[in-house]
Protein backbone atom coordinates (compact mmCIF):
# COMPACT_ATOMS: atom_id res chain seq x y z
CA UNK A 1 0.00 0.00 0.00
CA UNK A 2 1.64 3.24 -1.12
CA UNK A 3 0.61 5.22 2.08
CA UNK A 4 2.48 2.85 4.11
CA UNK A 5 5.69 3.58 1.78
CA UNK A 6 5.43 7.85 2.42
CA UNK A 7 4.83 6.48 6.13
CA UNK A 8 7.84 4.45 6.06
CA UNK A 9 9.98 6.98 3.98
CA UNK A 10 9.22 9.41 6.55
CA UNK A 11 9.85 7.93 9.78
CA UNK A 12 13.34 7.06 8.10
CA UNK A 13 13.99 10.79 7.00
CA UNK A 14 14.44 9.38 3.57
CA UNK A 15 13.05 13.01 1.47
CA UNK A 16 13.87 11.24 -1.74
CA UNK A 17 12.02 8.68 -1.55
CA UNK A 18 8.79 10.27 -0.06
CA UNK A 19 8.73 12.62 -2.96
CA UNK A 20 8.55 9.64 -5.30
CA UNK A 21 6.31 7.57 -3.42
CA UNK A 22 4.08 11.08 -2.77
CA UNK A 23 4.15 11.15 -6.74
CA UNK A 24 3.03 7.84 -6.96
CA UNK A 25 0.30 8.36 -4.57
CA UNK A 26 -1.26 11.08 -6.42
CA UNK A 27 -0.85 9.65 -9.64
CA UNK A 28 -3.19 6.85 -8.34
CA UNK A 29 -5.65 9.68 -7.69
CA UNK A 30 -5.33 9.14 -3.70
CA UNK A 31 -6.36 12.13 -2.06
CA UNK A 32 -4.03 14.67 -1.05
CA UNK A 33 -5.37 15.34 2.39
CA UNK A 34 -5.29 11.19 2.64
CA UNK A 35 -1.47 10.87 1.97
CA UNK A 36 -0.97 13.90 4.15
CA UNK A 37 -2.86 12.86 7.03
CA UNK A 38 -2.58 8.73 6.84
CA UNK A 39 1.41 9.00 4.84
CA UNK A 40 3.27 11.79 6.67
CA UNK A 41 1.30 13.48 9.74
CA UNK A 42 1.14 9.89 10.86
CA UNK A 43 4.81 9.22 10.46
CA UNK A 44 5.50 12.54 12.25
CA UNK A 45 3.54 11.55 15.27
CA UNK A 46 5.88 8.20 15.75
CA UNK A 47 9.07 10.10 14.98
CA UNK A 48 7.38 12.33 18.02
CA UNK A 49 6.85 9.60 20.14
CA UNK A 50 9.89 7.78 19.22
CA UNK A 51 11.86 10.46 20.34
CA UNK A 52 10.03 11.04 23.59
CA UNK A 53 10.75 7.11 24.57
CA UNK A 54 14.38 8.13 23.46
CA UNK A 55 14.22 5.77 20.59
CA UNK A 56 14.92 9.04 18.41
CA UNK A 57 17.08 12.48 18.38
CA UNK A 58 17.31 15.46 17.18
CA UNK A 59 18.80 15.12 14.17
CA UNK A 60 16.61 12.00 13.40
CA UNK A 61 13.63 14.27 13.71
CA UNK A 62 15.25 16.84 11.65
CA UNK A 63 16.00 14.89 8.70
CA UNK A 64 12.04 13.26 8.79
CA UNK A 65 10.79 16.71 8.71
CA UNK A 66 12.88 17.63 5.95
CA UNK A 67 11.21 14.42 4.02
CA UNK A 68 8.22 15.54 5.45
CA UNK A 69 8.79 19.15 3.65
CA UNK A 70 9.94 17.44 0.17
CA UNK A 71 6.34 15.30 0.26
CA UNK A 72 4.38 18.90 1.24
CA UNK A 73 6.13 20.37 -1.79
CA UNK A 74 4.33 17.83 -4.17
CA UNK A 75 1.04 18.16 -2.27
CA UNK A 76 0.49 22.06 -1.65
CA UNK A 77 -0.97 22.98 -4.82
CA UNK A 78 -3.06 20.02 -4.60
CA UNK A 79 -4.69 20.83 -1.37
CA UNK A 80 -4.84 24.38 -2.58
CA UNK A 81 -7.48 22.89 -5.10
CA UNK A 82 -9.66 21.42 -3.32
CA UNK A 83 -11.64 24.70 -2.54
CA UNK A 84 -11.49 27.59 -5.09
CA UNK A 85 -14.08 29.90 -3.01
CA UNK A 86 -11.53 32.83 -1.65
CA UNK A 87 -12.23 32.76 1.88
CA UNK A 88 -9.88 35.68 3.24
CA UNK A 89 -6.27 36.39 3.58
CA UNK A 90 -4.67 35.08 6.69
CA UNK A 91 -1.19 35.67 7.99
CA UNK A 92 1.12 33.07 9.25
CA UNK A 93 3.79 32.47 11.57
CA UNK A 94 5.70 30.85 14.27
CA UNK A 95 6.26 33.08 16.70
CA UNK A 96 10.04 34.87 17.87
CA UNK A 97 11.82 32.20 18.99
CA UNK A 98 10.58 29.15 17.54
CA UNK A 99 11.91 27.55 14.84
CA UNK A 100 9.26 24.57 14.32
CA UNK A 101 7.62 25.72 11.38
CA UNK A 102 6.13 22.18 10.22
CA UNK A 103 2.09 22.06 11.89
CA UNK A 104 2.64 25.75 11.31
CA UNK A 105 2.79 24.82 7.12
CA UNK A 106 0.24 22.21 7.28
CA UNK A 107 -2.32 24.74 8.93
CA UNK A 108 -0.87 26.88 5.79
CA UNK A 109 -1.51 24.65 3.33
CA UNK A 110 -4.82 23.50 4.53
CA UNK A 111 -5.80 26.89 5.02
CA UNK A 112 -5.16 27.50 1.21
CA UNK A 113 -6.85 24.51 0.58
CA UNK A 114 -10.07 26.07 2.41
CA UNK A 115 -9.98 29.12 -0.02
CA UNK A 116 -8.09 31.64 1.94
CA UNK A 117 -4.85 33.47 0.78
CA UNK A 118 -2.09 32.81 2.86
CA UNK A 119 0.80 34.94 3.60
CA UNK A 120 3.33 32.71 5.15
CA UNK A 121 6.23 34.64 7.28
CA UNK A 122 8.38 31.95 8.41
CA UNK A 123 9.47 30.80 11.35
CA UNK A 124 11.07 32.59 14.47
CA UNK A 125 8.81 35.79 13.72
CA UNK A 126 9.29 38.91 15.90
CA UNK A 127 6.07 41.08 16.93
CA UNK A 128 7.68 43.88 15.05
CA UNK A 129 7.70 41.72 11.82
CA UNK A 130 3.87 40.94 12.37
CA UNK A 131 3.23 44.48 12.74
CA UNK A 132 4.97 45.74 9.59
CA UNK A 133 2.95 42.19 7.49
CA UNK A 134 -0.64 43.26 8.93
CA UNK A 135 0.04 47.43 7.80
CA UNK A 136 1.88 45.68 4.54
CA UNK A 137 -0.94 42.88 3.61
CA UNK A 138 -3.97 43.48 5.57
CA UNK A 139 -4.88 40.38 6.01
CA UNK A 140 -8.41 39.33 8.17
CA UNK A 141 -6.59 36.91 10.27
CA UNK A 142 -3.62 36.43 11.94
CA UNK A 143 -2.69 32.97 12.84
CA UNK A 144 0.40 32.52 15.28
CA UNK A 145 2.29 29.01 15.73
CA UNK A 146 4.38 28.00 18.86
CA UNK A 147 5.85 24.60 19.60
CA UNK A 148 7.58 25.67 22.72
CA UNK A 149 6.29 26.21 25.77
CA UNK A 150 9.35 28.97 26.25
CA UNK A 151 7.81 30.55 23.24
CA UNK A 152 4.30 31.00 24.31
CA UNK A 153 4.69 34.29 25.40
CA UNK A 154 5.70 35.50 21.73
CA UNK A 155 2.32 34.87 21.22
CA UNK A 156 1.50 37.59 24.23
CA UNK A 157 4.14 40.23 22.97
CA UNK A 158 2.67 40.35 19.34
CA UNK A 159 -0.77 40.87 20.26
CA UNK A 160 0.63 43.31 22.76
CA UNK A 161 2.26 44.76 19.91
CA UNK A 162 -0.82 44.65 17.64
CA UNK A 163 -2.30 46.34 19.96
CA UNK A 164 -0.17 49.25 20.57
CA UNK A 165 0.18 49.58 16.83
CA UNK A 166 -3.41 50.06 16.92
CA UNK A 167 -3.87 46.98 14.32
CA UNK A 168 -5.75 44.57 17.21
CA UNK A 169 -9.33 45.35 16.25
CA UNK A 170 -8.87 45.08 12.37
CA UNK A 171 -7.70 41.15 12.51
CA UNK A 172 -8.92 37.85 13.86
CA UNK A 173 -5.64 36.59 16.01
CA UNK A 174 -5.70 32.72 16.11
CA UNK A 175 -3.31 31.07 18.16
CA UNK A 176 -2.15 27.19 17.91
CA UNK A 177 0.70 24.36 18.24
CA UNK A 178 1.27 21.57 20.66
CA UNK A 179 1.76 23.42 23.95
CA UNK A 180 -0.99 25.98 23.16
CA UNK A 181 -4.75 25.00 24.46
CA UNK A 182 -8.39 26.74 24.94
CA UNK A 183 -7.45 28.28 27.88
CA UNK A 184 -4.25 30.09 27.14
CA UNK A 185 -6.02 31.58 23.94
CA UNK A 186 -8.77 33.07 26.19
CA UNK A 187 -6.23 34.68 28.81
CA UNK A 188 -3.87 36.53 25.87
CA UNK A 189 -7.13 37.81 24.26
CA UNK A 190 -6.65 35.87 21.24
CA UNK A 191 -9.43 35.38 18.95
CA UNK A 192 -9.64 31.77 18.74
CA UNK A 193 -7.56 28.37 18.95
CA UNK A 194 -7.26 25.45 17.18
CA UNK A 195 -6.06 21.86 17.87
CA UNK A 196 -4.81 21.32 14.32
CA UNK A 197 -4.53 22.45 11.14
CA UNK A 198 -7.99 21.14 9.43
CA UNK A 199 -9.74 22.69 12.78
CA UNK A 200 -7.95 26.12 12.06
CA UNK A 201 -9.41 25.89 8.55
CA UNK A 202 -13.35 25.66 10.25
CA UNK A 203 -11.71 28.03 13.09
CA UNK A 204 -10.49 30.50 10.71
CA UNK A 205 -14.12 30.59 8.90
CA UNK A 206 -15.94 30.86 11.98
CA UNK A 207 -13.88 33.79 12.90
CA UNK A 208 -14.88 35.68 9.76
CA UNK A 209 -18.73 34.35 9.82
CA UNK A 210 -17.57 32.06 6.67
CA UNK A 211 -18.12 28.41 8.52
CO1 LIG B 1 11.48 20.12 18.59
N1 LIG B 1 10.52 19.99 20.27
N2 LIG B 1 12.89 21.16 19.46
N3 LIG B 1 12.36 20.05 16.87
N4 LIG B 1 10.17 18.86 18.07
C1 LIG B 1 9.21 19.37 20.24
C2 LIG B 1 8.11 20.41 19.98
C3 LIG B 1 9.13 18.73 21.69
C4 LIG B 1 7.68 18.56 22.21
C5 LIG B 1 9.91 17.41 21.73
C6 LIG B 1 9.95 16.80 23.12
O1 LIG B 1 10.73 17.22 23.94
N5 LIG B 1 9.10 15.81 23.39
C7 LIG B 1 9.95 19.78 22.52
C8 LIG B 1 9.16 20.96 23.12
C9 LIG B 1 8.97 20.83 24.61
C10 LIG B 1 8.15 21.97 25.09
O2 LIG B 1 8.52 23.11 25.04
N6 LIG B 1 6.97 21.63 25.60
C11 LIG B 1 10.98 20.22 21.50
C12 LIG B 1 12.22 20.80 21.81
C13 LIG B 1 12.57 20.86 23.28
C14 LIG B 1 13.10 21.29 20.81
C15 LIG B 1 14.48 21.94 21.01
C16 LIG B 1 14.59 22.92 22.19
C17 LIG B 1 15.46 20.75 21.13
C18 LIG B 1 16.89 21.14 21.42
O3 LIG B 1 17.53 21.77 20.62
N7 LIG B 1 17.33 20.73 22.59
C19 LIG B 1 14.72 22.64 19.67
C20 LIG B 1 14.15 24.08 19.66
C21 LIG B 1 14.54 24.86 18.42
C22 LIG B 1 13.76 26.16 18.36
O4 LIG B 1 12.63 26.18 17.89
N8 LIG B 1 14.33 27.28 18.82
C23 LIG B 1 13.92 21.75 18.76
C24 LIG B 1 14.23 21.55 17.43
C25 LIG B 1 13.53 20.72 16.57
C26 LIG B 1 13.98 20.40 15.15
C27 LIG B 1 14.64 21.58 14.44
C28 LIG B 1 14.94 19.22 15.23
C29 LIG B 1 12.61 19.90 14.51
C30 LIG B 1 11.79 21.03 13.84
C31 LIG B 1 11.93 21.04 12.33
C32 LIG B 1 10.96 22.00 11.71
O5 LIG B 1 9.87 22.29 12.19
N9 LIG B 1 11.38 22.51 10.55
C33 LIG B 1 11.85 19.44 15.75
C34 LIG B 1 10.75 18.56 15.71
C35 LIG B 1 10.43 17.92 14.38
C36 LIG B 1 9.97 18.27 16.88
C37 LIG B 1 8.82 17.24 17.03
C38 LIG B 1 9.40 15.82 17.04
C39 LIG B 1 7.78 17.24 15.97
C40 LIG B 1 7.12 18.60 15.75
C41 LIG B 1 6.30 18.45 14.50
O6 LIG B 1 6.69 18.89 13.45
N10 LIG B 1 5.17 17.75 14.64
C42 LIG B 1 8.21 17.67 18.44
C43 LIG B 1 7.76 16.48 19.29
C44 LIG B 1 6.29 16.16 19.12
O7 LIG B 1 5.53 16.88 18.51
N11 LIG B 1 5.88 15.10 19.72
C45 LIG B 1 9.25 18.55 19.01
C46 LIG B 1 4.30 17.45 13.51
C47 LIG B 1 3.37 18.65 13.28
C48 LIG B 1 2.43 18.23 12.17
O8 LIG B 1 2.61 18.86 14.48
O9 LIG B 1 3.74 21.08 14.97
O10 LIG B 1 2.13 20.03 16.65
P1 LIG B 1 2.53 20.28 15.24
O11 LIG B 1 1.36 21.04 14.51
C49 LIG B 1 0.01 20.59 14.57
C50 LIG B 1 -0.77 21.19 15.76
O12 LIG B 1 0.04 21.59 16.85
C51 LIG B 1 -1.52 22.32 15.13
O13 LIG B 1 -1.78 21.87 13.81
C52 LIG B 1 -0.63 21.15 13.33
C53 LIG B 1 -1.08 20.13 12.32
O14 LIG B 1 -2.14 19.32 12.80
N12 LIG B 1 -0.96 23.66 15.03
C54 LIG B 1 -1.80 24.75 14.95
C55 LIG B 1 0.29 24.10 14.91
N13 LIG B 1 0.32 25.41 14.76
C56 LIG B 1 -0.96 25.84 14.78
C57 LIG B 1 -1.51 27.13 14.65
C58 LIG B 1 -2.90 27.25 14.69
C59 LIG B 1 -3.71 26.14 14.88
C60 LIG B 1 -3.17 24.87 15.01
O15 LIG B 1 -3.55 28.41 14.57
C61 LIG B 1 -2.85 29.55 14.21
Amino acid sequence: MNLESIYKAVLDGDAGTTAEEVQVALDAGIASEEILTKGCIAAMSEVGRLFELGEKFVPEMLISARAMQAGMNLLRPYLAEQDFEATGKVLIGTVAGDLHDIGKNLVGMMMEGGGFEVVDLGSDVRPERFVDAVQEHEPDVVAMSALLTTTMPSMTATIDALTDADLRDQVKVMVGGAPVTQAFADKINADGYAADASSATRKAKELLGKA
